[in-house]
């Protein structure tokens, strides 16, 4: 990032971060108006910050960061409330599909902390929760967006964001348990992460700031935006798939689970690198849930050098996503807006080399 656009910036987590306790509030007062008793507005509260906060906040941020870049200047101070609340409700999204996720995928802690479902009063609860998050998202929009133009857009984007989302971890979890090393591809792959990380993940917050700058739903924009939103998104989930495998619970605040039996980068390059005799190993031991097994695993990875390979398509992803933002096209009209290719050297800074 430039040092202009880094001071532009640099308040903007401040602001995000005062914004939570206003809309935590509203939410809270809105339940207990619906004549909800103490002790489920209580619950309700205690969701929320348990599932929303402790985060990195990457995504909601990215909102505050892409109006920004887009402005060229300081969001005033209404700009900055109205991109803070889509932010938290961008983390929102993320919450009660990381508490879902979390169910399905068996994890234990996220975050640091047990997965919700598995605190102790809370166990399958923890469905209705995420679906009450859920609908949270859509009680911000309409109470601080209803009568604005946009309205309808956001909502609509909002709705397939999450819709795309469930597509991408219906896919994720038909091609787990894929016992044929040679059907993982990273074809399936690619669709898998676009659809389950890159389009809530990366484009969504980028095209809420292009929908409160202005830029018309159906300009061309948008698709640009899509494009190197997906590199970026297939990129951070690879990190994501390495750091399950090979970051250490202290640092990332999960315990890993993908190794198992996910059809993650880890096993799929880690095949296709294989001699014969480790191929077989990887067959004997992928989708054996014992932790002989993912030894063994564990093993023949680092055997193929996977922690090189990984270096290697940083690497080559950093030097590709930068030349997809250099040919971001530049306008000065509002027909042809002020895409930026800093909008998306925003992510590609926040991902480069990230460790956790
Ligand atoms: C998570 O994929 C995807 C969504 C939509 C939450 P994942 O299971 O690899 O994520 P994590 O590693 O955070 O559990
Ligand atoms: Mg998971
Ligand atoms: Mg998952
Ligand atoms: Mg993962």
């Amino acid at each position: 990032m430039t040092s202009d656009l880094a001071s532009l910036t640099s308040q903007n987590r401040r602001k995000l971060l005062d914004v939570w306790p206003v809309l935590r509030d509203e939410v809270l007062a809105d339940f207990a108006a619906k004549g909800m008793p103490q002790a489920a507005v209580e619950w309700y509260a205690r969701n929320l910050e348990y599932n929303t906060l402790g985060g990195k906040l990457l995504r909601g941020l990215a909102v505050l960061d892409s109006l920004t870049i887009l402005k060229g200047r300081s969001l005033t101070d209404a700009e900055s409330f109205k991109a803070s609340v889509l932010g938290w409700c961008v983390e929102l999204l993320q919450a009660f599909e990381l508490v879902a996720d979390d169910i399905m995928d068996q994890s234990l802690t996220r975050r640091g902390h047990p997965c919700w479902y598995k605190v102790e009063d809370v166990g399958l609860i923890a469905v209705n929760d995420a679906c009450i998050i859920e609908g949270t998202i859509f009680m911000l929009l309409k109470k601080h967006f209803r009568t604005e133009v946009v309205y309808v857009d956001l909502v609509e984007l909002f709705h397939e964001m999450i819709n795309r989302t469930g597509m991408g971890q219906l896919i994720d979890h038909i091609t787990e348990n894929q016992t044929d090393l040679t059907k993982l591809s990273l074809e399936r792959y690619r669709l898998i992460a676009v659809n389950k990380s890159a389009y809530y993940s990366i484009y969504l917050p980028i095209a809420l700031a292009m929908h409160m700058h202005g830029i018309n739903i159906a300009d061309k924009a948008y698709e640009v935006t899509q494009e190197i939103s997906f590199a970026l998104g297939e990129y951070a989930q690879i990190q994501d798939d390495f750091f399950d495998y090979a970051g250490s619970q202290e640092h990332t605040g999960n315990i890993g689970t993908d190794i198992i039996n996910k059809c993650s980068w880890c096993i799929i390059t880690a095949s296709a690198l294989a001699s014969p005799e480790q191929r077989k190993e990887l067959e004997q031991t992928y989708c054996q849930n014992d932790n002989e097994s993912q030894r063994r695993m564990r093993q023949v990875f680092e055997q193929v050098g996977l922690r090189e390979q990984y270096e290697a398509y940083e690497e080559e992803a950093h030097r590709r996503i930068m030349d997809m933002t250099r040919q971001v096209p530049h306008g000065e009209s509002a027909s042809t807006p002020m895409l930026n290719g800093a909008l998306f050297l925003e992510f590609l800074d926040k991902l480069y080399k990230r460790s956790k």
